[in-house]
């Protein structure tokens, strides 16, 4: 690569995707961002959580074979074909959710793959919102916490070829853990998917607030750890469900610098400049000078 610290990146947003579509319909529909995104000589493009099917913990599912069908058992290369017979001549790195299921243990996953369809990053995500038994007042179930078990591979980075990535998955990125704990490790841009229901049965009263919610906390993990972030909605309404978009890039100075502006499929792209997390990490928020670890203990001293 003739210059590691700039390139362009996209996030990648889906519109809904109904229970009834297929996943070769999904593929379909992310082959066509990916043409966009070479055409972009975009370098990194990064799809939502669990980016393969509908969101499926919306709803109680009691019949296993019909729950299985939503997990993969491996990266399904096989469905990903096309999508890798497209990219072979280019150097992309691609970063798309899936339910997995490892060894009979589920896990809402992402992963970081390269153009030879080598897997560089998997990572796991840890804080699963929502509840684990059928919840018959709302209107929609979301049954993070029943059909997935909590991340087990903590939150690593990737040296790879456009920085030092990381990944978290959509509440994730509500926590400033999160970040700092991706960026003590050096993560110079964090890249995410995520599911948000505009409507939050236990608080409804936030409901307008949703959007702004969105972009506050990445913006602030962005700016207080000096990186990028890279977040891709899965949008639109989704069987009824109204999912937020707001996919967007944000700079390491906490600045929003390209947004997606429909609830559809749609590319978002910006440049990256590794360097600008630099002027942060360097400065107001210089880890080394500044950071105060032996007053944070009560951090990981308690759940509360
Ligand atoms: N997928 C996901 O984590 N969604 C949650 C919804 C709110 S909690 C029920 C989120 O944090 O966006």
């Amino acid at each position: 690569m003739k210059n590691r610290s700039k390139y362009i990146a996209a996030a990648a947003q889906l519109g809904p995707i109904n229970p009834e579509d297929s996943k070769e319909s999904v593929i379909s529909r992310m082959l066509n961002l990916l043409v966009e995104a070479k055409a972009h000589e975009a370098k990194l493009v990064v799809f939502p959580e669990l980016c393969l099917t509908t969101f499926f913990p919306r709803y109680y599912i009691t019949d296993q074979a019909k729950l299985d069908k939503f997990y993969e058992t491996e990266v399904p290369f096989s469905l990903l074909a096309e999508i890798f017979e497209l990219i072979k001549e280019e150097n992309i790195i691609i970063s798309f959710g899936y339910a997995e299921k490892d060894n009979g243990e589920p896990f809402n996953t992402s992963v970081y793959v390269e153009t030879s369809k080598k897997i560089i990053g998997k990572y796991r995500k840890i804080h699963l919102p929502g509840h684990s038994e059928y919840e018959p007042q709302r209107p929609f179930q979301h049954l993070e916490k029943r059909y997935f078990k909590k991340g087990n591979l903590g939150f690593p980075t990737f040296d790879t070829s456009l920085g030092k990535l990381g990944m978290c998955i959509c509440n994730d990125r509500r926590w400033p853990e999160t970040y700092r704990v991706l960026a003590l490790q050096g993560c110079e841009v964090v890249t995410l998917g995520y599911n948000t229901p505009k409507h939050y049965p236990l608080a409804p009263e936030h409901d307008h607030l949703q959007e702004f919610h969105n972009h506050l906390c990445m913006q602030a993990g962005a700016y207080s750890n000096g990186l990028w972030v890279i977040a891709s909605a899965k949008a639109g309404l989704e069987d009824n469900c109204e999912l937020i978009g707001g996919s967007c890039i944000i700079s390491p100075r906490g600045e929003i610098v390209a947004e997606a502006k429909t609830a559809k499929d749609e590319l978002v792209l910006a440049e990256i400049n590794l360097d600008e997390c630099r002027l942060i990490k360097e400065n107001i928020f210089n880890f080394d000078l500044h950071r105060q670890p032996e007053d944070y203990k009560l951090l990981t001293k308690t759940t509360k």
